[in-house]
């Protein structure tokens, strides 16, 4: 008894300290970027891609929609803007689109320049960090024509196009994007067949992924040697990155071989093989039964500044039936059929960790490029944004370096072959009363945790669980 005793004050002295350490921890780390990702294709409108061509054949998209108006942020930007930095935010991802810049090879569109150096300086005046895509799933039709991202000669075109932008935004732009998630799109586009060219072969998937990342590989080396200016003073004149799509594969049985190796293969080929490539040169893309690449390209070694993570969900392998992967069952799920998992992205940052050591001895900084659900009715994104950004806060408490979180999306747009039915928005678009942005409850969520820098107490106590 007189032992419990002594237990019970013990704990019961701990327990302010541990109160105190738990509001210390909640703050996130000094110049932490907070922000939004938009992607040119599924917000600008008024487009000639090859993504335009694809959507006019019947059945490529549900109901028929397109991309045609977008949500018009190609007029719009300036006030959508003006709703990031009423947000708190301080930086904003977007990508250019090459079609409109080089429509023709070697050809460049000057007034689609003069568009985007308009763009850029609305970020400024809006004290947004440009983070700039130069590749998000769309290619001029001229780049289509010639075979896409399967023709070698994609990746010079790529390349010059990275030098392009470097040298004509390099005052405006410190921080780039050369691809948005390499794995989604080698496998949306030319094994499952969902997205333009809509071919099916798993070889030629593989064949992209390593196109892509020699694109990369070329174009980190193109924007470094371009881009001199440091737009922001911070000291660095062109910061370079993949953002990478990290989804978590776990076999539902560690004890079925199938299953396990299932989840295994998804994970190296899909999630590591990208990260690795940028990390230490080699292309290892290969899945069991498929001619696939392995040859290290020293052009790729080293060529990150930070490796960008875009989260959203996990699945898990199954056997035996009509599907290889699932969500977990009776897990809570997101409108798109996702699981909603907070702790995947603790797992996928800590993965990426795992290849921020490069072998030129830099160990460079994770930066969260994308996490957002789909929330028709608005009701639970602020609850989503909170439990994700507590487990950000718990990898950087363990050691991660993260220097910021982009929320997928600023406004809802137009989600590739769903078309406009999923809701990603923190600002709703109301396509029946002319465009109107309206706000979802999470922005006032995200205003409180981006102006504290911190996850308030209250916040979390309400939305975290
Ligand atoms: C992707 C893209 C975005 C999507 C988002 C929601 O991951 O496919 O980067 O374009 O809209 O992820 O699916």
């Amino acid at each position: 008894m007189r032992c419990r005793t002594a237990l019970f004050a013990c704990l019961i002295a701990l327990l302010p300290t541990a109160a105190s350490a738990q509001s210390e921890l909640a703050v996130f780390p000094k110049g932490f970027y907070w922000g939004a990702a938009t992607a040119a294709h599924q917000v600008e409108g008024h487009l000639t891609n090859d993504w335009v061509t694809w959507e006019k054949a019947k059945g490529h998209v549900k109901n028929g929609d397109t991309s045609e108006v977008g949500v018009d942020h190609y007029r719009r930007f300036d006030k959508d803007f003006a709703l990031a930095e009423a947000m708190g935010h301080n930086a904003h991802r977007l990508s250019v689109e090459w079609a409109r810049i080089e429509p023709e090879r070697g050809k460049i569109d000057w007034a689609a320049v003069d568009h985007y150096h308009e763009v850029f300086a609305s970020l400024r005046k809006h004290h947004l960090k440009p983070m700039v895509t130069l590749f998000h799933f769309t290619n001029p039709v001229w780049v289509a024509a010639q075979g896409g991202w399967l023709a070698p000669r994609t990746v010079d075109d790529f390349a010059k196009f990275a030098a392009f932008m470097g040298r004509e935004f390099g005052k405006q732009v410190d921080c780039w994007m050369t691809l948005n998630e390499p794995n989604v799109y080698a496998f949306q586009a030319f094994d499952a067949g969902y997205w333009p060219p809509a071919h099916q072969s798993r070889e030629e998937a593989l064949q992209v992924m390593a196109n892509l990342m020699r694109g990369h590989a070329r174009a980190y080396h193109a924007l470094h040697e371009a881009d001199h200016e440091d737009a922001d003073g911070d000291g660095s004149a062109a910061e370079v990155g993949v953002a990478n799509h990290v989804a978590l594969f776990d076999p539902m049985s560690g004890i079925n071989a199938i299953e396990a190796a299932t989840a295994y293969f998804n994970d190296t080929v899909f999630n590591r093989a990208p990260m690795r490539a940028a990390s230490s040169g080699l292309l290892q893309f290969e899945i069991p039964g498929t001619q696939g690449v392995k040859v290290f390209d020293p052009q790729a070694a080293s060529s990150v500044d930070f490796i960008g993570v875009n989260y959203y969900t996990r699945w898990v392998c199954v056997s035996g039936g009509a599907k290889d992967r699932i969500p977990m069952p009776g897990a809570p799920t997101t409108a798109m059929g996702w699981e909603d998992y907070p702790y995947g992205l603790y797992r996928a940052l800590w993965m990426a960790n795992g290849y921020s050591r490069l072998p030129d001895g830099r160990h460079v900084p994770i930066l969260i490029t994308e996490n957002g659900v789909d929330d028709p009715d608005g009701k639970t994104r602020a609850s989503y944004l909170v439990r994700h950004l507590a487990e950000v806060h718990h990898a950087i408490r363990d050691g991660v370096d993260v220097r910021g979180y982009i929320h997928w999306t600023l406004m809802d747009n137009f989600e590739w072959a769903d078309g406009y039915r999923p809701r990603f928005g923190l600002y709703h678009v109301d396509r029946t009363n002319g465009l109107a942005r309206v706000a979802t409850p999470a922005v006032s969520v995200f205003e409180r945790i981006a102006r504290s820098n911190a996850l308030p107490p209250e916040i979390l106590a309400t939305y975290g669980r």
